[in-house]
């Protein structure tokens, strides 16, 4: 992509009322603009930042044998009516009536519709397990919306759901993606926690938050220390086998949230040195709640014993828009984001220092076009701005690498490559700093 015609709306200084560092950046990066309180318009570079993000979640749901569909935004109240919850939901659901009268709502979550769609289908054991997710954009009529996209009235969800027959299978399903969900933050160079956690509005009796730490979060963490330095489990695990013990290793050291923290056991379980108490931000939660859904919703499944009983189901959510926030959160400096890899809008920016010049422009497109090449996502800065501008911009929206060409470097022979994480540049020639960037 070429700056001169792309749409890149950076701006010097952030809305007042924009508080903690991530939603500072993201409007000064030009990622998101605010429609209205809690809702936000993805601009060009925010919007590859979400793709990627999805496009992990999706690939790691993928290998642990999750299936994707799409379910509508709007859904009927009629379902939640048979499930429940539409009078216990309360203020934060949207509620919506169509021109014939009908009870509508944007969807805060899907449990009801999901359950409605496998009930439709699926009736025997020998179908089972299953597991159905999507990422869809979810409404929730937050209070207090806040933070930008980290707290968001309208954002984007990824939600998983499993069927199993019994208890037994349902753990399994539920260890899947335990285990997935570390390996997909891994991906974007977070480290997550899992920690005990309530179950709230969703129902049942096993879930865990998935933490990633970060001064502004809102969630307070107690931690053993072992486990925020215990790796993910990398993918080439036995997703259909016993995933107990991966599983247990992790829930069997000290790990809660402030609601379910306990004091006596967090000092009894860590000694004085492995404990952690540290902020952070909640970008994934699971939960096990077996027949909440399934039983009122009549989900039944004939077992092998040709007794039909409600399917045993969980529900499993990532924070698919809070995560570019929370990623910008756990990696920035003064100058602005720094993005990991995997997630980052475009893999190099190339600084024309003097559009123009033929030399260098030149020079620049050799660049641009064998880094397309390479698959590394070039995005050229051909702009006729002075060069402190357009570093300044290149800093802000934190591409790993910065490719500077400028005529008094290339009479040398050299142009400058700049690691944006550690401020590291260096002189080399052209060709040199391309197999830097694309071995
Ligand atoms: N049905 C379950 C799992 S599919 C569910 O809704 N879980 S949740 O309420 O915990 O939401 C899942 C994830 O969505 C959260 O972990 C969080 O990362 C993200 N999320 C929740 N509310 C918001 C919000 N208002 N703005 C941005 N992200 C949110």
């Amino acid at each position: 992509m070429r700056l001169s015609r792309y749409f890149m709306p950076t701006l010097r200084d952030a809305p007042a009322d924009a508080q903690i560092v991530s939603h500072r950046l993201m409007l000064r990066a030009g990622l998101v603009r605010q429609e209205a309180a809690g809702i936000y318009a993805w601009l060009p570079l925010g919007l590859r930042v979400l793709r990627k993000i999805e496009q992990i979640v999706r690939e790691e749901m993928d290998r642990a044998g999750a299936v994707e569909i799409l379910m509508p935004t709007l859904q009927l109240a009629d379902l939640w009516r048979e499930s429940g919850r539409y009078d216990d939901y309360g203020e934060e659901m949207l509620r919506i009536k169509d021109r014939h009268e009908r009870d509508l709502l944007y969807g805060p979550t899907a449990e009801e519709v999901v359950t409605d769609i496998f009930r439709s289908y699926v009736r025997s054991y020998k179908d089972l397990p299953k597991n159905l997710y999507n990422i869809q954009w979810k409404f929730r009529d937050e209070r207090r919306p806040r933070f930008g996209v980290m707290r968001g009235r309208e954002f984007l969800m990824k939600d998983a759901y499993s069927f199993d027959v019994d208890e037994a299978g349902a753990r399994a399903s539920y260890n899947r993606m335990f285990l997935a969900y570390l390996n997909t933050f891994a991906r974007m160079e977070l480290q997550a926690i899992p920690v005990r956690a309530d179950t709230g509005p969703i129902g049942g009796d096993l879930s865990h938050e998935f933490i990633i730490l970060a001064e502004t979060g809102e969630s307070e963490v107690f931690a053993h220390r072992d486990l925020v330095e215990m790796g993910a489990p990398g993918p080439d695990i036995d997703w259909f086998g016993d995933l107990q013990p991966l599983v247990d290793q992790r829930t069997r050291l000290y790990a809660a949230s402030d609601e379910m923290h306990d004091q006596a056991r967090f000092e009894a379980e860590a000694p004085p040195e492995k404990r952690m108490t540290a902020r952070g931000i909640e970008v994934g939660h699971i939960f096990y709640f077996g027949e909440k859904y399934s039983k009122p919703m009549k989900a039944v499944i004939a077992g092998s014993d040709g007794v039909e009983r409600p399917a045993q189901m969980g529900s499993y959510g990532v924070g698919v828009s809070r995560l570019v926030a929370a990623i910008i959160e756990a990696s920035h400096d003064d100058a602005g984001i720094i993005w990991p890899e995997s997630v980052a809008p475009y893999g190099v920016g190339i600084i024309n220092l003097r559009p123009g010049d033929a030399a260098v422009d030149a020079a620049c497109e050799r660049a641009y076009a064998a880094l397309t090449t390479a698959g590394k996502e070039p995005l050229l800065d051909d702009r006729d701005e002075r060069p402190g501008a357009k570093f300044a911009s290149l800093d802000l929206v934190g591409l790993p690498w910065q490719l500077i060409i400028g005529p008094k470097g290339l009479a040398e022979g050299n142009v400058e490559l700049k690691r944006r994480a550690t401020g590291e540049r260096q002189a080399m020639p052209l060709e040199a700093a391309l197999k830097v960037i694309a071995p």
